[in-house]
């Protein structure tokens, strides 16, 4: 069993199908990134969380998302993952704001915190 709080959660969402699950851009469909790429940080992969703006995101934790970049400065202000800055992460091809991309100096360095209702999942 994965002991660490940054460790795969492929026995969540990995093992049941050939090749796991994949996500898309909810406003575009272009790839994001799939479940044997998915993280726990803090113990939890699913984070219920409010922005300073007192928005509410489901956040989803992956150690990559190849369909997404982060733009603009990093921040420390009110971040969810203590001793991780974040940026904003746009969807590559359409620049939907899907997520957050944060950086750090543990193990994951970099990870991406993605906002579920932005992720549609399909059988990878
Ligand atoms: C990431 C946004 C956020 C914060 C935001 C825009 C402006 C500001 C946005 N904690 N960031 C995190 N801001 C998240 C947060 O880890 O609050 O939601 O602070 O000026 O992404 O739209």
């Amino acid at each position: 069993m994965p002991r660490d709080a940054a460790d795969l959660i492929t026995h969540i969402d990995g093992e049941e199908r050939p090749g796991g699950v994949a996500y898309y851009c909810a406003c575009c469909g272009a790839y994001m990134t799939r479940g044997n790429l998915g993280i726990r940080m803090n113990g939890e992969h699913e984070h219920v969380v409010f922005n300073p703006a007192g928005v509410l995101f489901r956040v989803v934790c992956f150690k990559d998302a190849p369909g997404a970049i982060g733009v603009g400065n990093a921040s420390d202000q009110f971040t969810w993952f203590r001793g991780f800055t974040w940026r904003i992460a746009l969807c590559k091809s359409c620049g939907a704001h899907v997520g957050w991309m944060y950086e750090g100096s543990g193990a994951p360095a970099v990870f991406f915190g993605l906002i579920r209702p932005m992720l549609v999942e399909r059988p990878g």
